[in-house]
């Protein structure tokens, strides 16, 4: 069947809006119309050339809601009507990492969902020359119709809204998970987030869901001081303003350092600030962000040794079919917030807006809306 999507053709253009054609789902598959998709820095990342992996032509997009329509052979967990949120890590239960208590990277389908196909090597879209498109994240939810494995899928209840809940497929749960689920922060915790976007807003709003008792945010960007401030910030910091190193700045500030550190730039630079800010004999750094190609870490060993340590979280630790649903009423329970962060609204045919309002540090979240 035909339908619509924004296609990224090359690194640095903006995404083409096409008809392209999409094969039904194989064995194991399941089509889902999407209904709304939030626009994220790793998209973006990725269409500018950063991303080591990136792949063209591809349909991007991660952060989705949508409706399950068909269902491949041997589908059994799902049904039509379903609600969904795609999942870019997936969760299938039976693999040595899902068995593993320590980690939610399940590697079931890596290898194929890294080289933009479906588990079986091939890919549902094409232009309606028949030149194939690739998969992005194993979810591509920048077209209205897109296919995943149905391990890749969460089901979530019927009445949450798909235009809000969209974002807890990435930037909601990777910042409170990194609080609960990696760094398991304590009540009285202080910490600092480096990074008030879509993922640091998210961290912020994790650690006072933990019962933290200082949040410094540390953004060079003036205008995410009064959203951070809403989800819990006790003190901001604009590194542009601090009068010599801003390690110091933040020990002193956090009294003898933070016992955690989260980085959500994906700047290297702060990653080092972040681990060193961290409290001599117990404090851990969180490493969010993802880095450009070739970019390495570094700090000395000494600040290791002297018991500060650096930690890493892929989609905040979460296990998707679990998880997912369970964020999902945290949000229709009033636990979490969602609604402000998503500071606009686009229609499909206007999705590289919302790429250069996150560009531009003018927006948070920007959701498409499927009409
Ligand atoms: P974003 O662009 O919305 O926010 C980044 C923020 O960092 C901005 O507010 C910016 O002003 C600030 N910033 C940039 N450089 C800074 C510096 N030197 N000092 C202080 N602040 C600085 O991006 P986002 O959506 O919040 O994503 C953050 C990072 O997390 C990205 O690298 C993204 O790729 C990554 N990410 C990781 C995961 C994961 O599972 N690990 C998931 C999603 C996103
Ligand atoms: O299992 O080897 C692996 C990799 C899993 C992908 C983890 C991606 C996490 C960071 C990407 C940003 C997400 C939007
Ligand atoms: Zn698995």
């Amino acid at each position: 069947m035909r339908t619509r999507a924004a296609v990224a053709v090359r690194a640095g253009a903006p995404l083409e809006l096409m008809d392209v054609e999409i094969g039904g789902p194989r064995a194991g598959e399941v089509m889902v119309e999407l209904k709304a998709t939030g626009i994220c820095h790793t998209d973006e990342f990725t269409l500018s050339g950063a991303d080591p992996e990136g792949l063209f032509p591809a349909i991007l997009g991660h952060e989705g809601a949508g409706v399950v329509v068909e269902l491949g052979e041997g589908v059994t967990s799902l049904a039509a009507g379903d609600h969904v949120i795609p999942l870019y890590t997936p969760e299938c239960r039976q693999c040595e990492y899902c068995l593993h208590p320590k980690t939610n990277l399940c590697q079931s389908i890596r290898e194929t969902q890294g080289r933009g196909v479906m588990p079986d090597g091939t890919s549902r879209f094409s232009t309606l020359d028949g030149d194939p498109i690739l998969h992005y994240m194993g979810c591509s939810t920048f077209a209205r119709h897109t296919v995943l494995p149905e391990i890749a899928l969460a089901k979530i209840r019927p009445d949450a809204p798909f235009a809000s809940v969209c974002y807890i497929g990435c930037g909601v749960t990777t910042g409170i998970g990194a609080v609960i689920n990696t760094a398991k922060v304590e009540i009285g915790s202080r910490a600092v987030v480096f990074g008030l976007g879509g993922i640091g807003l998210n961290v912020i709003q994790g650690l006072r869901l933990a019962g933290a008792d200082q949040i410094v945010g540390v953004d060079l960007n003036e205008d995410k001081r009064a959203m951070a401030e809403r989800f819990g910030m006790t003190d901001f910091v604009n590194p542009s303003e601090v009068d010599g190193d801003l390690v110091p700045y933040l020990v002193n500030l956090t009294k003898g350092g933070a016992d955690y550190t989260f980085d959500a730039t994906g700047n290297v630079e702060v990653m080092r600030a972040a681990l060193e800010c961290a409290h001599k004999g117990w404090g851990e750094s969180i490493v969010i962000g993802v880095a450009p190609a070739g970019a390495e870490i570094s700090t000395r060993p000494f600040q290791l040794v002297t018991g500060r340590s650096w930690r890493g979280t892929a989609f905040g630790g979460a296990r998707g079919r679990t998880d997912v649903p369970r964020i999902v009423d945290w949000y229709m329970d009033g636990k979490i917030e969602i609604d402000p962060m998503i500071t606009h609204t686009l229609r499909h045919e206007d999705i590289n807006e919302g790429f250069d309002l996150l560009r531009a540090g003018k927006s948070i979240r920007s959701v498409v809306v499927y009409d």
